[in-house]
């Protein structure tokens, strides 16, 4: 560390040279992200509420009743009444405190197990290696949905949770979450919906005439949900999502914390210091879209997958790996060959798309800032790369 401090403009210049190998959103290399710049006005509330700590909600009510709101507005949104839950840093700190409260409530099993897809996200492994739960993965179907036969097969007497996906990582799809919930019927297994890239998609999918499957909790047997404001919600990273449906479970579940400032209040994060400006940012940025502005904004996104998707389906030696259901378009290619060498020179291009080897696939999300004129520059190199291989 340096004696004396350097000025601000030498520091705003030594950082702008050391941050020019960042990819930038609006070049339109990062193809493969499912996060993106927040929404502007939400910047500015967020820069401007710095300093609140959701950590001790006591010393912080404002922001503390602001959550509460916020997440009830969500639940809502997603179908349910009084949902209660929490902001969390991403997906993957909502999906672990979700398969922890699958595993508290069953303490009479004494080797925990939770059902899920193969397309689930890494956060269940990250999970289940932390909280000591084995994990059964259900295969999928030829066609990438889930084999629910398989599923249906791998529940048992230890069985403390299930999990469905609306909106998988690699491929966008949205498992069924009726028929999951079905299988726990009358079952005292806790269910999870993982949607925290189709969370802030499908409310509004609807109103743009797509069809959408019951994935909610409308689904009566959905316990919780994780949904991210840090993808497709245009909030400010990191702020993930986990609402649920019935609120005495976070009392049972939460840790007491009686030193806090503000008095005591349960946790039941893995953080303990907890950013409010995110959370204050995202009520925000919901009241400032509303329902037209975030349908306005999936439209976009809509439009320019199906563009995508046309394009990949006429071009020789790739193909789509399925229909886009959300914004995100799966190339595999056409004829078993492996997808890495062509991701590889699509690399050299600087095309920035995330690979899935298990599945030979390679995906674009079209995030926000992803442009029709990056689409159709994409397309172009990939046309090229294909003439030349052949
Ligand atoms: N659940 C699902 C279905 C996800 O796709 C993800 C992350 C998570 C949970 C975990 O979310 P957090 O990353 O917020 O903890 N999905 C993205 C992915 O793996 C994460 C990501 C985002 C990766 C931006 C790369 C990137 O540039 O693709």
């Amino acid at each position: 560390m340096l004696k004396e401090g350097l000025t601000k403009q030498e520091i705003t210049e030594i950082l702008e040279k050391k941050l020019k190998q960042d990819f930038s959103y609006d070049s339109g290399s990062i193809l493969g992200s499912m996060c993106t710049y927040p929404n502007d006005f939400g910047k500015e509330i967020y820069m401007k509420y710095i300093a609140k700590n959701l950590g001790d909600p006591g010393l912080f009510l404002g922001t503390t009743k602001l959550e509460e709101e916020l997440t009830k507005e969500i639940g809502s949104l997603f179908n349910g009444k009084n949902i209660t839950g929490t902001f969390t840093t991403g997906g993957s700190e909502a999906n672990v405190i979700a398969m922890r409260i699958a595993k508290k409530l069953h303490p009479e099993i004494s080797e925990p197990e939770v059902v899920l897809p193969i397309s689930s996200h890494i956060s269940f492994d990250k999970a289940a290696d932390l909280l000591g739960i084995k994990l059964r993965k259900a295969k999928l179907k030829e066609n990438f949905e889930l084999d629910l036969d398989h599923y249906a097969s791998l529940i048992n007497n230890n069985t403390c949770g299930v999990v469905g996906i609306a909106g998988t990582t690699a491929l966008g799809l949205i498992d069924p979450i009726k028929e999951i919930g079905n299988l726990v019927q009358d079952k005292d297994i806790y269910f999870h919906v993982d949607a925290a890239f189709g969370g802030f998609i499908l409310p509004f999918l609807k109103n743009l005439g797509y069809k959408v499957p019951s994935w909610d909790f409308s689904v009566k047997n959905v316990d919780s949900i994780t949904a991210d404001p840090h993808k497709m919600g245009l909030g400010i990273i990191p702020s993930g999502g986990f609402f649920l449906r019935d609120e005495s479970i976070l009392q049972k579940t939460g840790f007491e914390i009686p030193y806090l400032a503000g008095g005591n209040f349960k946790h039941f994060h893995f953080v303990g210091t907890r950013p409010g400006a995110s959370v204050i940012a995202f009520w925000a940025i919901m009241k400032y879209l509303g329902i037209d502005g975030f349908t306005k904004m999936i439209q976009n996104c809509m439009q320019n997958t199906n563009y995508l998707a046309k394009k990949i389906s006429e071009i020789q030696g790739i193909k789509l790996a399925t229909k886009p259901v959300l914004n995100l378009v799966g190339i595999t290619t056409e004829d078993n060959e492996s997808i890495c060498e062509i991701d590889n020179k699509l690399r050299e291009k600087n095309w920035m798309l995330g690979k899935f080897i298990d599945f030979n696939l390679i995906r674009v999300v079209i995030m926000p800032h992803v442009k029709y004129e990056h689409l159709t520059r994409f397309v172009e190199d990939l046309e090229e790369i294909l003439s030349v291989s052949k």
